[in-house]
C-alpha cells in the first residue's frame, strides 16, 4: 500500500509548505508529520482523561454497578475493566460533544480545559489557516475516540455481523464527513482534522483513505444499525486507498468529501484520537443546534474565544436547551432506503 506523503512543518509549525498544500487540493488530505509535541500538547489531554475516567469509575462505584473504583489498573486496564463489568461502552462520559438524540439534562460531557486548549492549539491552527483562510471557526462536530483492543472487551456485545457494539469501539465503516453532518453545510469548506493522543498504527486500528476521493462529489450514504452511516463498497474505488499509520504528534487534515474509515483495533493498546473540524467563520456548520466558536480571527483577535470555562458552558447550556426539544436528527439519509438493500 502506498504511503502517504509527509509534509514536514518548519520552524513552528505554522507553514504547510507549497508542496504539502498541493498535496491536500490534490488528494483531499495532507499528513503532517510531528506538528504537534506529544508532551505538551498531548499529554494534558490524556491527563484530564485520566480524570474523567477515575470520575467515571467513582460513580458506578457508588452505584454499585461495579465491584471496585480499580484506582489501581492504569487507564487501559481500567477503563476495559469498566465496560466488560458494566457490559457497557461508556463512550458519552468522554466526548467533546453531545449525543446525536436523546439528550438529557444530565447527559454526560467532558468539555475540560485541555480539551479546550487542543481545539485552540496555535500550530493546528497554523495549518488550518493555510488551508481555509484567516478566519476559523471551531466546528462542533467533535469526538474523541476511545477504540480499546477489541480482544480485552468480552463483556461488550456483537451485533449480528460479529461487530462490536458502541460509539468508535470497533472498526469505522467508509464515510465522508460531509455525509454525516446536514446539507446546509455542502458547499462549505469544513475541514476535519485528525490526530492520535496514542500511536495509531495499524494494529490499533488507523485511518485509512480514499485518494482523491474528494473530486467525485457527496457519495450515497447508507445507514447501518449500530454503526451508522456508511458508504457502500461498490463505491470505492480500493486501489486508491491508503493506510495512513500516525504516531503521536502526527495530524491528519482532511477535505469534507476525502472518504476515510478506519481499522479494528487489534493491538493490546487502547487507541485514542480527536477528530475536530473547522470551517471558515459564517459557513454554516451542519449541526446548527450545536455551539461552536471562533478559534482565530486575523480580522478581529478579540471575536476568539479564549476562554474555557464560556465553551464549557456553551456546550451544558445546549445540553439543557436539548434536554426540554425534540432534536431534529441531523441524518439526511433514510434508514430504510431501498438503494442501501
Ligand atoms: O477515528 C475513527 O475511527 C474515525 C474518525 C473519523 O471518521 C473522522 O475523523 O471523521
Ligand atoms: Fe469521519
Amino acid at each position: 500500500m502506498p504511503k502517504l506523503t509527509p509534509a514536514r512543518a518548519e520552524g513552528r509549525a505554522a507553514k504547510l509548505d507549497a508542496a504539502s498544500l498541493d498535496h491536500y487540493h490534490q488528494h483531499g488530505y495532507v499528513l503532517v508529520e510531528d506538528l504537534l509535541d506529544p508532551a505538551t500538547d498531548l499529554d494534558p489531554v490524556l491527563a484530564e482523561y485520566d480524570q474523567v475516567l477515575d470520575d467515571l469509575a467513582n460513580e458506578l462505584f457508588a452505584q454499585g454497578k461495579i465491584a471496585s473504583a480499580y484506582a489501581d489498573l492504569d487507564f487501559d486496564q481500567r477503563l476495559c475493566q469498566i465496560y466488560n463489568e458494566t457490559g457497557q461502552v461508556h463512550a458519552q462520559h468522554f466526548d467533546i460533544s453531545l449525543p446525536q438524540g436523546g439528550t438529557r439534562a444530565d447527559s454526560p460531557i467532558s468539555v475540560g480545559p485541555a480539551a479546550f486548549a487542543a481545539l485552540r492549539n496555535e500550530k493546528l491552527l497554523d495549518i488550518i489557516e493555510e488551508i481555509i483562510g484567516p478566519e476559523v471557526y471551531s466546528n462542533p462536530v467533535q469526538h474523541i475516540r476511545i477504540k480499546p483492543p477489541e480482544q480485552y472487551l468480552p463483556g461488550i456485545p456483537k451485533d449480528h455481523h460479529g461487530r462490536i457494539a458502541g460509539f468508535a469501539v470497533g472498526a469505522t465503516p467508509w464515510h465522508q464527513d460531509n455525509g454525516v453532518v446536514l446539507p446546509e453545510a455542502d458547499e462549505t469548506d469544513m475541514l476535519t482534522v485528525w490526530m492520535p493522543l496514542t500511536n495509531a498504527f495499524r494494529e490499533h486500528g488507523c485511518i485509512e483513505v480514499v485518494v482523491g476521493s474528494h473530486r467525485d462529489g457527496l457519495l450515497h450514504h447508507c445507514w447501518g444499525e449500530g454503526f451508522g452511516l456508511f458508504v457502500q463498497d461498490k463505491h470505492l474505488a480500493q486501489d486508491k486507498i491508503v493506510t495512513a499509520e500516525m504516531k503521536r504528534g502526527d495530524v491528519l487534515f482532511m477535505h469534507r468529501l476525502t472518504c476515510h474509515s478506519s481499522l479494528p483495533n487489534v493491538s493490546d493498546k487502547v487507541r485514542i484520537s480527536f477528530d475536530l473540524r473547522y470551517n471558515p467563520t459564517g459557513q454554516p456548520t451542519g449541526r446548527p443546534l450545536f455551539p461552536g466558536f471562533i478559534a482565530r480571527s486575523r480580522q478581529d483577535p478579540t471575536s476568539e474565544l479564549r476562554d474555557t470555562e464560556a465553551w464549557a458552558q456553551s456546550w451544558y447550556d445546549t445540553r439543557e436547551k436539548l434536554s426540554r426539544v425534540d432534536v431534529p436528527t441531523f441524518n439526511r439519509w433514510p434508514s430504510n432506503d431501498p438503494v442501501c438493500a
